[in-house]
């Protein structure tokens, strides 16, 4: 059994990376309306990537004999106007996130549950590599300015990105 504290904790957890999955989606749209189909396949795998997440909490907290408490996901918003703007939300979305992961560490440390410290230690790791490569691409953003060619050629380099299925824990 989980202990009920973590429970809560792990649901909601659930419920960020399913808003995370939506915020991006709701990004690929601006992409889409852009015509930049590189980023918009970006933010397809992110899209994906969220889902997993997600998927690897819920698949967790079933196994561990948890209640899954599904809960309404906030309409996503995003304030960003253009590549640049919408990659520094983007990275300010995953710090939060990290937050967040920490915080669920810092609980499952306090209640002394060993076995989801090692799977939230994956989910730690993720989240280096996820500010990692959004913070690579921003940083691209920030040298190309107003260059209309070099955002094409980063929307071609954008184009290579695959999910791959991540082995979670
Ligand atoms: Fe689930 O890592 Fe991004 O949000």
């Amino acid at each position: 059994m989980i202990n009920p504290k973590l429970e809560e904790e792990f649901n909601e957890q659930i419920n960020k990376e399913l808003y995370s999955e939506y915020l991006y989606l709701a990004m690929k749209v601006y992409f889409l309306e852009q015509n930049l189909q590189g980023f918009v396949n970006w933010f397809d795998v992110q899209v994906q990537e969220e889902h997993a997440h997600a998927m690897g909490l819920f698949n967790y907290l079933n196994e561990r004999g948890g209640k899954i408490d599904l809960r309404a996901i906030e309409k996503p918003v995003f304030k960003g106007n253009s590549p640049l703007e919408i990659f520094e939300e983007v990275l300010k979305h995953e710090e939060y996130v990290t937050s967040r992961i920490n915080h669920l560490a810092d609980v499952a440390e306090e209640v002394k549950d060993r076995a989801a410290l090692q799977l939230l230690d994956w989910y730690i790791k993720e989240q280096v590599e996820e500010e990692a490569s959004v913070g690579g691409v921003l940083a691209t953003l920030k040298l190309i300015g107003e260059d209309k060619n070099a955002l094409l050629q980063l929307d071609k380099d954008l184009a290579a990105r695959t999910f791959v299925a991540p082995v979670i824990g």
